[in-house]
């Protein structure tokens, strides 16, 4: 990561400015030390999006987990002298410690002690834009760190309290306790309206066929998203470059519009508390009608990242929607073998680039085929007046045949089984038995 060449005065100013940290990580006996290498790997571009570098990383081959210290005492000493000769200001360990674990490693080595989950909902803190995403960030990041940090707590009194909120013979600690307690209530009753509000949204919206992109995160959803629905989404090569949910429509090859979320990535190792925290975000994702799995195929670490989302997606308790895969960035494959390879593993995926275009227009024609193969057709006169329902019909049904006779417009559509009864409820005077020779298909 390092440059060997002389480093401008911007980049000189902006190393000065990052804090430097050890990145330790635990290799149980038999495991692949590759796969131990990749998860550092993460880490450091993890740290790298939340402006740190890492300066030394290090492995210990251990069978169990130390219960106190995570790493064995012998590796804690060790550490104590690393941290002074590297002048590391932080330890990140590759998995989730427990909170005697964080108040150990931090008395022994006297730094900031971090682990994934912590490292990663800073950088949710650092990109959340919207008041729901920053909203369900300081939530998770109270609910995870609340039993971690207690001691470096002190400044909330201040910061929620005020003056006078500590009350008679109670210690800081309580009172920090009764204040970080009462703030996770205040924040849960503000995002149990917020997706109040969103639900209505969602309810108007309910004759549209919706998707979903889903995906580890820098797997390019983004991107993806900016392409088809002509948006200009944050697309960054870092992790976790999108927090808040996105929605726009657009139209199918068959004329259709439909409705695209881009939404937050998932990540390995995220314990599943943290992930049920952002259910507000995620709502998109779990109310659509198909999911679009978007995986890195260019990623080394490619089928460890699509197990990841689909135990996620298992979290979320939607893992049984109709969803596919497709492989992003197959430009970056050189390789024939590579690629008949990767056909030969997902023979079901389709293989694009959001960033040059390729396959896309399958990919948009796959939607339209889905959406198609459970549809239902329905027959309706519209009165000449009835504009607001004819151009309500060409944007949520493929029009497939269109009369103007004398009596109004004679109009057959097809439209998605799941939006049936929406669809219906809108038109519902207007409708006329679909002819039995229509509707055999
Ligand atoms: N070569 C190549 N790069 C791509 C492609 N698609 C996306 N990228 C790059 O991959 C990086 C991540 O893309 P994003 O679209 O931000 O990914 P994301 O899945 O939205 O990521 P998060 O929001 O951070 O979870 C960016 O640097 C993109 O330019 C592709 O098809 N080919
Ligand atoms: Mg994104």
């Amino acid at each position: 990561m390092r440059t060997l060449l002389p480093l401008s005065d911007a980049e000189r100013h902006e190393y000065s400015d990052r804090e430097r940290g050890i990145a330790v990580a635990i290799s149980r006996k038999g495991s692949d030390r590759h796969v131990v290498d990749e998860y550092l790997d993460e880490i450091e571009q993890l740290c790298h999006t939340a402006g740190a570098d890492i300066v030394l990383r290090i492995v210990q081959e251990r069978e169990r987990l130390d219960p106190a210290t995570f790493v064995g005492k012998g590796k804690v000493i060790e550490l104590q002298t690393l941290v002074a000769e590297y002048g590391a200001q932080f330890v990140i360990f590759d998995e989730n410690l427990s909170p005697v674990q964080v108040r150990n490693l931090q008395q022994a080595l006297g730094i900031k002690i971090l682990d994934r989950s912590m490292l990663i909902l800073d950088i949710f803190a650092k990109h959340a834009r919207t008041i729901e995403a920053k909203t369900q960030v300081e939530l998770a990041q109270l609910q995870y760190l609340y039993p971690r940090l207690t001691r470096l707590w002190t400044h909330l009194s201040r910061q929620y309290g005020g003056i006078g909120t500590k009350g008679p013979g109670e210690t800081q600690i309580e009172t920090d306790r009764r204040l970080i307690k009462e703030r996770i209530a205040h924040l849960q009753r503000r995002l149990r309206d917020i997706e109040q509000q969103r639900r209505l949204q969602r309810q108007e919206r309910a004759s549209t066929f919706r998707f979903a992109l889903v995906g580890y995160t820098n797997a390019g959803k983004s991107s993806l998203f900016n392409l088809i629905t002509d948006a200009n989404v944050r697309a960054e090569d870092q992790l976790f470059a999108t927090l808040d949910t996105t929605v726009r429509r657009f139209t199918l090859p068959s004329g259709i519009e439909a409705l695209l979320s881009d939404t937050v990535g998932f990540i390995r190792k995220l314990p599943a508390n943290l992930v049920a925290s952002f259910h507000s975000t995620l709502a998109e994702a779990v109310e659509s009608d198909m999911l679009v799995h978007v995986a890195d195929a260019s990623h080394p670490a490619l089928d460890h990242h699509i197990q990841t989302v689909e135990k996620t997606l298992a979290t979320l308790g939607i893992e049984w929607k109709p969803r596919l895969l497709v492989l992003n960035k197959i430009d970056r494959i050189a390789d024939r073998d590579q690629l008949t390879a990767l056909r030969e593993q997902y023979p079901s995926a389709l293989l694009l680039s959001a960033m040059t275009g390729y396959n896309v227009h399958s990919l948009l024609r796959r939607m339209d085929q889905f959406i198609l193969d459970d549809s239902t057709r329905l027959a309706a006169l519209l009165p000449y007046s009835a504009m607001r329902e004819l151009s309500f019909l060409y944007t949520n049904a493929i029009v497939e045949s269109r009369q103007d006779t004398p009596d109004g417009i004679a109009i057959i559509v097809r439209i998605p089984r799941a939006h049936e009864p929406a669809i219906r409820a809108t038109l519902r005077h207007l409708l006329q038995p679909v002819e039995p020779s229509f509707s055999q298909q």
